[in-house]
């Protein structure tokens, strides 16, 4: 079997994150350019459009603490064992996370800090923060991105559902004097069970709120606005999903100028979770939103780089509060280079690490990264790669000897870091 060619850092060494030492190990694999990112902390930046995203989920739920400040770095536990995940799982695997060490990762997901914030004793919450995760390169990847994690536990009681029956009243109504349609799965089947310590009918009520409470917040983001309830009512789909701390669970979809997109996960809190947080008779459920997504289609923002970008044309077309079409300045012209390199030996290259090394090296003048040809040379049998990698800055036009010493740096850098022979 393969062996991923990755010489991390050094054992002994020290790496600096949010001004505090950390010593480095196998898993290190977090980088400069993800380095840098951590301290800007975009969903609070006043005016920046996903801050005024996150202001508009919170004034959807006005009784709920608001909570936007908790640091990015988490133990691997908090990110993955409190919330069930099981041992083999891909998301712990050093290729699709960031570790600053085998004891500290940045966080994949909000739901890192469920169990944190139910401990707590807070019972009705958001929590909106910056999430971290190795992947490709193109329009709408970026190995940073926001989500708001919502969450409600009620008791598990007789006045505990009363409670949950009179809020689904509400929004029942709320709902059906809307201009929406629901296209709707069974709330417990047998692949979306519900818990074994739960009262199926308690979980029926439980699940019925999620549903309410996110169709009328899907209402507030996307009704009346144009490309949604101007051609007709707003559609909204729930889809059968699978998390490791909810059951039953599901991904939300909203159908946004022509296309089905994806919003959010959510489901019915384990009893696991909830003990793990140490809160007893208690039930509920929790969601986690994707900013980025729901802000490019909101404010027609065409490339997910441009949340990053601190060119007064962009910034300055936003103000706090108000959704605005963002006006495309023109764009410049791309440069693409291909790259063609030999493994060594019985070694394999995986995608997120040729992408991570190209950002670290380019930044955001990368604009997609794809791999054109893969074969085995039937002599040697060594293996070639290629990768075409697309350069193009969205503020200025490129030089075309500042894209060559860049491309010639992700050479050398892959041959340092990889020990590959550049074609
Ligand atoms: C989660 O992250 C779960 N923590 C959600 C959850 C919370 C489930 C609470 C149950 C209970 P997922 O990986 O699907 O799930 O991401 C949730 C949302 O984040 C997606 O629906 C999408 O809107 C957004 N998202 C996910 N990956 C990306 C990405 N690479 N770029 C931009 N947005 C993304
Ligand atoms: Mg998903």
């Amino acid at each position: 079997s393969r062996q991923y060619a990755n010489l991390r850092a050094d054992p002994g060494k020290y790496v600096t994150v949010l001004k505090e030492q950390y010593p480095t190990d196998q898993m290190t694999n977090i980088t400069p350019t993800i380095i840098s990112k951590l301290p800007l902390r975009l969903h609070t930046q006043p005016s920046h459009p996903l801050s005024t995203l996150r202001a508009l989920i919170e004034s959807h739920f006005p009784t709920y603490a608001h909570l936007s400040s908790l640091s990015p770095l988490v133990t691997p536990y908090q990110n993955f064992d409190l919330l069930s995940f099981p041992q083999d799982h891909p998301g712990r695997s050093v290729t699709d996370s960031y570790y600053v060490n085998k004891d500290l990762m940045l966080r994949t997901h909000t739901s890192a800090h469920e169990v944190d914030v139910f401990s707590k004793g807070t019972e009705k919450w958001l929590l909106t923060a910056d999430v971290y995760r190795r992947d490709e390169i193109d329009g709408s990847h970026y190995p940073v991105f926001h989500q708001t994690e919502g969450a409600r536990i009620f008791s598990a009681d007789a006045s505990g559902m009363k409670e949950v029956e009179e809020d689904n009243a509400r929004l029942l109504n709320h709902l059906k004097r809307s201009n929406i349609i629901i296209e709707d799965v069974p709330h417990i089947s047998a692949a979306n069970p519900c818990q074994p310590a739960h009262d199926p009918k308690h979980t029926e009520l439980i699940a019925m709120n999620l549903k309410l409470s996110l169709n009328s917040l899907m209402l507030h983001l996307f009704g009346g606005r144009v490309g949604a309830t101007e051609e007709g009512p707003l559609r909204v789909r729930w889809i059968e999903a699978t998390f490791p701390w909810t059951t039953p669970s599901y991904e939300v979809e909203v159908f946004f100028r022509g296309k089905w997109l994806e919003i959010l996960g959510c489901g019915v809190i384990k009893q696991a979770t909830l003990d793990n947080s140490n809160v007893q008779n208690k039930l509920g459920w929790a969601f986690g939103l994707g900013l980025e997504r729901i802000a490019m289609v909101l404010f027609s923002i065409p490339d997910i780089r441009l949340f990053w970008s601190l060119d007064s044309r962009f910034l300055s077309q936003f103000n706090q509060g108000e959704i605005t079409t963002f006006q495309s300045y023109s764009k410049y012209p791309a440069c693409v280079k291909d790259v063609s390199f030999w493994l060594p030996e019985n070694t394999s290259l995986h995608e997120n690490d040729f992408c991570d090394l190209v950002r670290d090296v380019a930044g955001d003048i990368v604009e997609d990264v794809k791999m054109i040809d893969d074969f085995i040379h039937p002599k040697t049998n060594k293996r070639s790669l290629c990768y075409r990698i697309n350069y193009r800055s969205m503020d200025r036009s490129l030089v075309n000897d500042e894209t060559n010493e860049i491309h010639s740096q992700v050479g050398s850098r892959l041959r340092d870091r990889f020990g590959v022979e550049i074609r």
